[in-house]
């Protein structure tokens, strides 16, 4: 919208003033410069020239749903997880829109991908549509881990860290409980307060992936974290986080469940929706489909 300003030459855009003012304004300016009848769609397409500019995108995406060759299996066990959680991660809080305090910066959490505390963790970030930047901490991980077990003084994960609030804390109940209480209503979700059947459900649910997300593998790291967008039950978002956290590759994860509003702004980008998506600001190359994304990743970053 900026960038639409400025090729305008005008500086119209004023504190306050909505999205939707805003394009009416442009849309009235467009067309007072007997611009061509310019749609929302078109607007759209042209606010995705900023992440287009910016980034060679490596596939076409445009395979929503579809298994690659050969990935059947593993798409299949990266699903079961969802099942066996009965899709929590799936989709935003119907009481999103009531939810008044949203993070500005992101959450931050040490944690790792095979671990069941912290799959509920980031299944309540999902519920509440707010970004994470992860820190993996696989085990024999050489960088993370280290740094949390320093924090702490315990290897216990998820270790979470709130940038807003200087909050930095173990426990993953109590993260869940102080997640919904600062970015939600305060009311914790059911399927959060089952007990053990929470942990045992969360635990069952590592069992197909046979501890992938684990384990380290060497890994050279970014200078800069990557940035992707997914859920937690989706299956096919799963599969890329496991090769982000074996190789500790630090990512801000923008969470786009079903019903996020925020799907629109990464709809934009490309001009469709699909995740995992990624953009690696180290090398400018942005992807779709999830074994792209790991094929990339083991090549870029995995060490032999
Ligand atoms: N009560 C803790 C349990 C956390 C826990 O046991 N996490 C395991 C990983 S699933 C752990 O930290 N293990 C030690 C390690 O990985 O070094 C919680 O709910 O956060």
């Amino acid at each position: 919208m900026q960038q639409l300003h400025q090729r305008l030459g005008q500086n119209t855009l004023t504190q306050g003033q909505s999205f939707t003012q805003t394009r009416q304004q442009l849309l009235r300016v467009l067309r007072s410069q007997n611009a061509p009848r310019t749609g929302t769609r078109q607007l759209a397409a042209q606010g995705a020239s900023d992440t287009q500019q910016k980034y060679t995108l490596k596939t076409p995406g445009g395979g929503t749903y579809k298994v690659a060759a050969g990935e059947q299996f593993n798409v299949a066990t990266a699903g079961a997880q969802a099942l066996l959680r009965a899709g929590s991660g799936a989709f935003v809080s119907d009481k999103l829109a009531t939810f008044k305090d949203r993070p500005a910066k992101p959450i931050q959490l040490f944690e790792f991908e095979g671990c069941p505390f912290c799959r509920k963790v980031r299944e309540a970030c999902s519920i509440l549509d707010i970004d994470v930047e992860f820190f993996p901490c696989p085990k024999d991980g050489p960088t993370w881990r280290p740094q949390a077990i320093k924090e702490t003084g315990k290897s216990q994960f998820p270790y979470m860290k709130d940038p807003n609030t200087g909050r930095n804390m173990l426990e993953s109940d109590a993260i869940i409980s102080y997640l919904f209480e600062q970015y939600g209503d305060g009311e914790v979700p059911i399927q959060f307060k089952l007990g053990p059947l929470t942990t045992i459900t969360a635990g069952l649910a590592m069992l197909p992936r046979a501890g992938k997300g684990t384990q380290y593998r060497r890994s050279r790291l970014p200078k800069q974290p990557l940035e992707v967008w997914g859920y937690e039950a989706s299956p096919y978002c799963k599969l890329a986080r496991e090769v982000l956290v074996e190789l500790e590759l630090p990512h801000i994860y923008h969470s786009v469940a079903r019903n996020s509003p925020r799907r629109e702004a990464m709809t934009r980008k490309w001009n469709q929706f699909q995740v995992p998506y990624l953009e690696d600001p180290n090398t400018m190359t942005a992807m779709f489909e999830s074994n792209i994304i790991i094929d990339y990743l083991n090549q870029q970053y995995a060490l032999p």
